[in-house]
């Protein structure tokens, strides 16, 4: 069978890169229905070779669809997608809206891909920040149990949308001219040439909302309600793959060769971690060799050192595209588990 699906905020990147999943994955789609601002409303965009026309997403613009891909803001999505729901469609939703409700699933397919069973209508997509972080540490914790995580993340200016690579592309494009710096807005200063160690509002004991996020998000999705997470989350002038350095101590002994094999064969992994490769990119991943392709690839395997108990602790560092995998690909596999 097939299904008409509804993409909401089909023309911000997420909402494009929803497209191109579904086409890539062959999702059986019968209909497609593209919902945006009364200003997008009209224009069209390709699908599988045919023109869709934007319709301007409204409380009743759902009426026919079986799954609505949410990639509108926080706002948009609380006020809109409740809608979708009553008119009967599964809504899959990107944004921060309805992810820790108790009766909404927040699902990574290789880590909970059962918990769609329980959805009332809505399941979340996590933040892409802990989708990426999340799924090699999650066969490490099948492996040893994982207790405490410290993260570092360097995040894309695709976090930000489209309006964020552009700004990043014109801050760069200045400094190459040697042109005034354009005024950032979609980040806090200006990024080019700049780390910004703040993402999200400042939220609980001077952490941000994104590094809470991987905190409670984390916490939800892999069933550890008492996971100790300490993250810290860092805009960086890369336009699209985010990074993160990862630390975890397990309760169980693992050595690094385990770890190692573990990370080989997990879903959605892949290793690259050969420090005597003569080529940089073979020798660890790189958010420029991570962009638009849908695994996380791991790397920069080692002991922690700082663990006095030395089979206890390892540290390694992943990059996964933002756009895809922590967001827009993580969503339609959502979507292919629930028709499956
Ligand atoms: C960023 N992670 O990199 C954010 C964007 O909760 O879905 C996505 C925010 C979210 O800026």
């Amino acid at each position: 069978s097939s299904y008409n699906v509804g993409i909401l905020g089909a023309t911000g990147a997420v909402g494009q890169q929803m497209l191109e999943c579904l086409q890539e994955r062959d999702f059986p789609v019968a209909g497609l229905r593209l919902f945006a601002s009364a200003r997008s409303a009209g224009k069209t965009i390709e699908f599988k070779g045919e023109k869709v026309v934007i319709e301007e997403a409204t409380p009743q613009c759902f009426k026919g669809c079986d799954i609505v891909l949410g990639a509108a803001g926080d706002g948009i999505a609380k006020e809109l997608l409740p809608h979708a729901v009553e008119a009967g469609a599964t809504v899959i939703d990107n944004s921060h809206a309805f992810r820790m409700d108790e009766d909404v699933p927040l699902v990574v397919p290789e880590i909970n891909g059962e918990d769609v069973k329980w959805n009332k209508g809505i399941i979340a997509n996590p933040n892409c920040a802990t989708i990426i972080g999340l799924v090699p540490t999650w066969p490490l914790h099948q492996a040893a149990g994982v207790q405490r995580m410290i993260v570092s993340t360097y995040q894309a200016a695709s976090g930000a949308g489209v309006p964020g690579m552009r700004e990043l592309e014109a801050q760069i494009a200045a400094m190459g001219k040697g042109e005034p710096m354009p005024e950032p807005s979609s980040f806090a200063a200006q990024l080019a040439s700049n780390l910004i160690p703040q993402i999200g509002g400042f939220k609980y004991e001077g952490f941000t909302s994104e590094e809470m996020k991987f905190q409670n998000e984390g916490r939800k999705i892999m069933h550890l309600p008492e996971l100790r997470v300490n993250c810290t989350c860092v805009r960086v002038p890369v336009l699209r793959s985010h990074s993160e350095s990862i630390t975890l101590e397990f309760e169980r002994d693992i050595t690094l060769e385990q770890a190692r094999e573990v990370l080989a064969s997990a879903p959605g992994v892949k290793l690259v971690d050969d420090r005597d490769a003569a080529d940089a990119h073979d020798r660890f991943p790189m958010p420029i060799d991570t962009s638009d392709q849908d695994l996380i690839w791991v790397g920069r395997m080692r002991r922690d050192i700082s663990n006095p108990n030395e089979s206890r602790g390892i540290t390694f560092w992943c990059c996964g595209d933002q756009i895809r995998k922590g967001a827009a690909t993580n969503a339609v596999q959502i979507a292919q588990l629930l028709v499956k």
